[in-house]
């Protein structure tokens, strides 16, 4: 495609997915990263492509976990490093968390890429490239992890995550907060909040709750999480987007 003109309806749409087919092109995103990317569209159109107040009350959630956290950690692949990377190099910075990558199908050259990637827009330290641990029942190298990364977190932060994956790190007791714009996936599913929103909306989101909620005491930032029920919040998830269409149509 040539230059896409700046009056087209669908303008920010068609240069993300430029974006990421660049990423591919340049060897950071996987193919399947397309296939994940265009879901994600599909599912953002259902929620009307903006942050809706359930994937806000998510994200305070999420910021609350990952502050009470003792060594929280972002989990970033493909698609977020093509999308978001400078957004989680701020969160991280403002939690603070350490930053993973950590890829579904990985390779050493896919590894090595990304971390670049991350440190060329200025993350000072990236986890992922050691490998030197691996998290329990997951077969093949998507299993394969930082000791001091990931294998020792306490949470994790994972934005699209593939769900076998998310429920061996439950497994290992990790609390888990998801971005996933599907609510019926797996991953959302079975993380303990799962954010349903797009990942560079729902990243910024993250760090203006981090920033607001910063101050307050452990105690008040538990009783939250501990106040969070994800199922029912993926049911009212479920409610707005039937509201929604019924009202469309
Ligand atoms: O880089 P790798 O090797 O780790 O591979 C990454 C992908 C994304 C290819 C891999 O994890 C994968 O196949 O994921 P899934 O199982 O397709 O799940 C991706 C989920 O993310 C789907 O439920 C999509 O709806 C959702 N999704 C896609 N784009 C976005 C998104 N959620 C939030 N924001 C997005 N921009």
């Amino acid at each position: 495609m040539g230059e896409i003109p700046k009056i087209h309806p669908r303008y920010k749409s068609l240069i993300t997915r430029e974006k990421i087919s660049k990423a591919m092109e340049n060897g950071l995103v996987h193919k399947t990263g397309l296939i994940a990317h265009g879901r994600g569209e599909a599912f953002d159109y259902l929620i009307g492509e903006k942050t809706i107040k359930e994937a806000d009350e998510a994200a305070m959630i999420a910021a609350a976990a990952l502050l009470k956290a003792k060594n929280p950690v972002i989990s970033v692949n493909g698609n977020v490093v093509a999308l978001s990377a400078n957004e989680c190099i701020s969160l991280a910075e403002c939690i603070p968390a350490k930053l993973e990558v950590n890829l579904f199908h990985r390779t050493e050259e896919r590894m090595k890429k990304l971390i670049e990637a991350f440190k060329k827009a200025g993350a000072r330290e990236v986890y992922g490239g050691i490998g030197d641990a691996r998290i329990p029942n997951l077969g093949h190298d998507r299993g394969i992890c930082d000791k001091e990364g990931i294998f020792s977190a306490d949470v994790v932060l994972v934005p699209l995550e593939d769900g076998d994956r998310c429920k061996a790190l439950r497994d290992m007791g990790k609390f888990i907060v998801a971005i996933d714009l599907n609510p019926l996936s797996r991953t959302s599913k079975t993380a303990n909040v799962t954010i349903v929103d797009n990942v560079m909306r729902a990243i910024p989101n993250i760090e203006k709750w981090v920033k607001k909620l910063k101050n307050r005491e452990k105690r008040e930032l538990e009783e939250k999480v501990k106040s969070w029920d994800n199922g029912e919040r993926l049911g009212n998830v479920l409610s707005f987007i039937s509201k929604r269409l019924n009202s469309l149509s």
